[in-house]
């Protein structure tokens, strides 16, 4: 007899604030989503794509069965057994290794998937395959930001927790869409200023819900942060606001710091970015007059040629107000999806293991070897998600095992990526549904959902929480995991044979310290924050506390540079890209939730009214929007939202995609492309 209406505490799918949520079935369907009460961060609240979890997953449009592309390139998929699939999936990737080497082979792991999937999918790359070529979606994401924060204090994550929001008496939010994209991280910004008069100071270059409530709203040019940061921290040198004792005790690097921001005076500063120059005093008196202050950023600030640059500069300020290692005091990085901090942690990254030990320290190779019972893991960082398809369009890398990403759809440059996809000789895609990057695979592996496995996530303030099986999963297919084990015991490797979930986390524990004291008995109510290097540590709710994760804090200044593309005479627009509130990402899910659908059923793109009428454009005309890249097909949307000579257009829409016109220039340390700006013309279609 099938259970009836059972009801199961897990956390949400899609965004890093990880809301703590009942999925209640009946039978195996679900049927409902509801919040958690007492959980930390939701707090009895949800928004609209958690309380719409539950949908997708019983789509009839999920792959329920292992598919082979039989007859060659141009052949047709046709269903397979597990069995077939996965010897395939083995003996060509063994076939590749032993011809051309370990690094003719990639493989992506997945910020949707546990934990415990991300450690065997880099497991199944480095003690199975022999190669560092393992990256995911954090690359096109926080890559600066891991990057530029472990650099000047030591660890790339969000020093405070979710509920130092209640506590904070000025926000300095910059390049985060917060209401839209961590919404209940955005709702406790709102309540902190109406309730308690907490300042906000907001610099964006659009018009976004938090707008309204900002004390300061300052719009800069697309692309010119560090500008901007940099003035703001001559303002607070100038004044003397520095925090003179902290910046003694406890950083390095102070005088080179003043010698480079020397140079920013505001109207200088004004010139570059479009902020008048009372506006950037006033906010840098205020930052640095109060003392509990946040910093937080997501993309805006990320995804540039100068991404890194804009992060260091984020932490550079904070270190030199001595705003960072007290509670509601810090640098935060608001992390994306719901589990791409945990993908970080246990190592989907080229260049470190679990716990970020590097790949190239002789030390931890070592104490790897030994764990996974193997003679050899390969000692230099491998090629990052951007690279990785770059040396497919080359021919360098042959086989690509792509879990749980759609990058036909969400990678800038789609029609040279598409390209370089097509020209993979080997592409094997495990994903829940047929997706665009599905169409260039040669195996697809069906994968359960969520909610058809147990696992843990980790959320955006460190928080491993638990993750759990309300149902069995649709049709044949497989928790991530399983599949992984299935393809590396093909292969002929025996030491990933694992009961449950469980045992992988003990694993990881083991050889993990910031996840040491981790285990799942100690993961009730609302899981543990890292680092928790033992088993008796309750947990580490913020970072940097005495002393900073590297020792020191350092200052490691930045000079402006400009965006690699800017508008000219033939591409008059600046484009920006984005998310909106009611879809995610490629639209895998929230397009197959009716309510979601509903709400916003095709692309737009935002387009300032004095503009439109320049053009003597209506709102909903059909425009096509260009880059030198190529050519999509949009509505307009006329709204001031966005200023004039700037565009915006989300990337959620597989009939006219924005990846179509963004640029491949990446960041020359983190490797991240510029998805925040590139120039387009518009004309009417
Ligand atoms: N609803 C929804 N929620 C999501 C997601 C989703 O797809 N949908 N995705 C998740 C993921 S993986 C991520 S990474 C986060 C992303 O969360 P956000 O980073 O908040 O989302 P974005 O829409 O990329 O926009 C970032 C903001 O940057 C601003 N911006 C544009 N150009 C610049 C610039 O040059 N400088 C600065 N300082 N700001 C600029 C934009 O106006 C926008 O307000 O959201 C997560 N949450
Ligand atoms: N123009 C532009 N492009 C961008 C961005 C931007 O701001 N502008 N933002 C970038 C950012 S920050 C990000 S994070 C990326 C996101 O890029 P992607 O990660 O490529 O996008 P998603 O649509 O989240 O893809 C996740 C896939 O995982 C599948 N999935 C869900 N759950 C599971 C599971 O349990 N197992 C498996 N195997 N699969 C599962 C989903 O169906 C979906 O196909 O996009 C980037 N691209
Ligand atoms: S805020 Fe994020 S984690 Fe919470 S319900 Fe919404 S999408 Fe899910
Ligand atoms: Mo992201």
């Amino acid at each position: 007899m099938s259970k009836i209406m059972e009801r199961k505490i897990t956390t949400c799918i899609y965004c890093g604030c990880g809301c703590g949520l009942y999925l209640q079935t009946d039978g195996n369907r679900i049927i409902s989503s509801v919040p958690s009460r007492n959980h930390p961060v939701s707090d009895g609240s949800l928004c609209v794509k958690g309380w719409n979890s539950f949908e997708f997953e019983n789509s009839r449009e999920r792959i329920t069965q292992p598919l082979i592309r039989r007859g060659g390139k141009e052949g047709k998929l046709e269903p397979a057994t597990w069995e077939e699939a996965i010897e395939l999936v083995a003996n060509r990737f063994s076939s590749f290794k032993e011809r051309y080497g370990s690094d003719s082979l990639a493989f992506l792991s997945s910020a949707k998937a546990t934990n415990e999937e991300n450690f065997l999918m880099m497991k199944l790359a480095r003690a199975v395959f022999g190669t560092n070529n393992v990256d995911h979606c954090a690359r096109l994401c926080h890559a600066s930001t891991v990057t530029g924060l472990a650099l000047t204090m030591g660890s790339g994550a969000m020093t405070n927790s979710v509920e130092d929001f209640d506590k904070a008496d000025c926000f300095l939010v910059t390049g985060s869409d917060t209401t839209g994209q961590h919404p209940l991280i955005g709702s406790r910004i709102i309540r902190s200023v109406l309730d308690r008069g907490a300042k906000l100071l907001l610099f964006d270059p659009r018009r976004i819900r938090l707008s309204k409530y900002a004390h300061i709203h300052a719009q800069q040019r697309p692309g010119t942060d560090v500008a901007w940061i940099n003035g703001l921290m001559h303002v607070i040198i100038r004044d003397g606001l520095e925090a003179r004792e902290y910046i003694e005790e406890r950083t390095t690097g102070y005088q080179e710091l003043k010698r480079v921001v020397e140079r920013y005076e505001p109207s200088y500063v004004e010139g570059i970015t479009g902020i008048p120059a009372k506006v950037l005093e006033e906010a840098a008196h205020i930052y640095a007059g109060t003392r509990k202050a946040m910093i937080v950023f997501a993309m805006g600030i990320t995804q540039h040629t100068t991404g890194v640059n804009n992060v260091k500069s984020l932490a550079n300020l904070a270190m030199l107000t001595g705003h960072v290692g007290f509670p509601a005091m810090g640098v935060n990085p608001l992390r994306g999806q719901n589990n791409v901090q945990g993908a970080c942690d246990v190592g989907g990254l080229p260049d470190v293991y679990s716990g970020y030990q590097k790949v190239e320290n002789p030390e931890a190779r070592k104490k790897f070897m030994k764990a996974w019972e193997v003679d050899y893991l390969p000692d230099k960082t491998g090629l990052t998600l951007t690279e990785i398809f770059q040396n497919a369009c080359r021919g360098k890398i042959r086989g690509i095992y792509v879990m749980g990403e759609n990058p036909a759809l969400s990678d800038p440059n789609l029609n040279h990526l598409c390209g370089c996809l097509k020209r993979t000789e080997f592409l094997v895609v495990q994903d829940l549904f047929y997706t665009e990057t599905a169409e260039y695979a040669d195996v697809i592996l069906p994968a359960a959902s969520f909610a058809e496995k147990d696992g843990t996530f980790t959320n955006t303030e460190r928080r491993v929480q638990r993750v759990r099986k309300v149902m069995e999963p649709v049709g044949n297919s497989l928790p991530d995991w399983k599949i992984i084990s299935m393809v590396a015991k093909a292969a002929g490797y025996h030491q990933m044979d694992y009961k449950d979930p469980s045992q992988i986390m003990d694993e990881i524990a083991s050889v993990t310290p910031i996840y040491g004291g981790i285990s799942y008995d100690r993961l009730e109510p609302f899981g543990l924050q890292w680092p928790c290097p033992d088993k008796n540590h309750p947990g580490t709710p913020y970072l940097h506390k005495d002393r900073f994760t590297r020792g020191k804090g350092r200052f490691l200044p930045a000079e402006y540079q400009p965006p690699a593309e800017e508008p000219d005479a033939e591409y008059p627009f600046v484009l920006t890209t984005g998310r909106t509130y009611w879809h995610y990402h490629t639209g895998t899910m929230t397009r197959r939730t009716s309510v979601l659908a509903r709400e916003i059923p095709e692309n737009y793109v935002e387009i300032n009214p004095a503009d439109a009428e320049a053009m003597n454009l209506k709102n909903g005309e059909m425009v096509s929007v260009s880059s030198r890249r190529g050519s999509i097909k949009v509505k307009a949307k006329v709204t001031e939202y966005v200023g004039e000579g700037l565009v915006f257009i989300p990337f959620h829409f597989a009939e006219s995609p924005a990846n179509i016109l963004t640029l491949q220039d990446t960041d020359p340390e983190a490797k991240i492309p510029a998805l925040k700006v590139c120039a387009v013309k518009i004309e009417k279609a």
